[in-house]
């Protein structure tokens, strides 16, 4: 079993009709699909590929020895300790918006990964229309929810990632299972070393790499917007003995002051008690709960904010 892989270059022809549908069917029943002929030119991907590499061996490398899960992976192996590291990912991260410091001593990396960011936050925004119109709602109308208020718009952020190849890879997680707290991510994954997965059925599937495609996947506040149609969904990153991953992951979240709700044009209108059944909250609440949260089902989440 493979995640969709849908031509988004045949939104604008004959074709369109089967791509919002297969679009649908990526969001309802998957939660994951990959996107391939995106607009995004295979030479900024290219770039943004030797930059990614370039500034790990650059800047983080010869960090990841000193690293909470080196040192944690470390002290099980020799104490001959059973299972699993706990509370630790063996990830290097460093998150890049509009407003941090962003790693200055590899040529090419501020410029190629501003040009990127500008380039995916397009295709969010068409990929967020695109939810618009297959659920039924006003053009725009997830954009607007996420907006704080007046000149507070989306938060965007892209967050690389790197799983350097792992000794014992039985005994600690890539990433810990979770779903993502946000609204929609666009992955541009590694070619060749695989690891991230979804759950499907029951069942952890591969989400496969596949050159130049971008993965999507939706997080908790789609959840919430689409009243439980678009299901966030549970993934996972497993660490590999062999070839250091590469994950680069653009989030496009709601502004920390959003209030979230369910469209009301999704919520039965008769008995809206009942049928509504997600609550309304200020995303940075989400966020506070969420940062404790992360690893754990998403419902006592809601449950939470239900509570505030
Ligand atoms: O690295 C990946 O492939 C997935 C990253 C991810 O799940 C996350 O950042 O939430």
């Amino acid at each position: 079993m493979a995640i969709p892989v849908i031509d988004f270059s045949k939104l604008n022809g004959e074709e369109r009709a089967k791509t919002m549908a297969q679009l649908a069917d990526g969001c309802e029943e998957w939660g994951f699909f990959q996107l391939v002929n995106h607009g995004i030119s295979e030479e900024l991907l290219e770039r943004v590929r030797k930059v990614c590499a370039d500034c790990y061996k650059t800047e983080r490398e010869g960090n990841f020895k000193n690293s909470k899960p080196f040192k944690a992976l470390e002290e099980l192996v020799q104490n001959k300790g059973e299972g699993k590291v706990e509370n630790v990912d063996w990830e290097d991260v460093f998150l890049l918006s509009d407003s941090n410091e962003w790693p200055s001593n590899t040529p090419g990396f501020k410029e190629t990964m501003a040009e990127y960011r500008v380039e995916l936050k397009k295709l969010a925004e068409k990929v967020m229309e695109v939810m618009d119109e297959n659920l039924g709602l006003t053009k725009g109308h997830i954009k607007r929810a996420f907006n704080g208020g007046e000149g507070d718009s989306a938060f965007f952020g892209t967050k690389v990632s790197h799983y350097p190849p792992c000794p014992h890879p039985e005994k600690v997680n890539g990433l810990r299972a979770h779903t993502d707290a946000g609204g929609v991510i666009l992955l541009f994954q590694d070619d060749k070393v695989k690891g991230l997965q979804i759950l499907k059925d029951g069942e952890w599937i591969d989400v496969q790499p596949l050159p130049n495609a971008i993965v999507i996947n939706t997080g908790d506040q789609i959840e919430v917007l689409s009243n439980g149609r678009y299901k966030s969904v549970w993934h996972r990153v497993l660490a590999m003995r062999d070839g250091n991953r590469r994950s680069v992951a653009s989030f496009y979240n709601p502004s920390l002051n959003a209030t979230i709700a369910p469209a009301v044009e999704l919520v039965e209108k008769v008995n809206k008690e009942v049928e509504q059944g997600y609550p309304e909250f200020v995303f940075g609440d989400y966020m506070s709960v969420y940062a404790e949260q992360k690893f754990l089902p998403k419902e006592p989440r809601f449950q939470a904010l239900r509570a505030m």
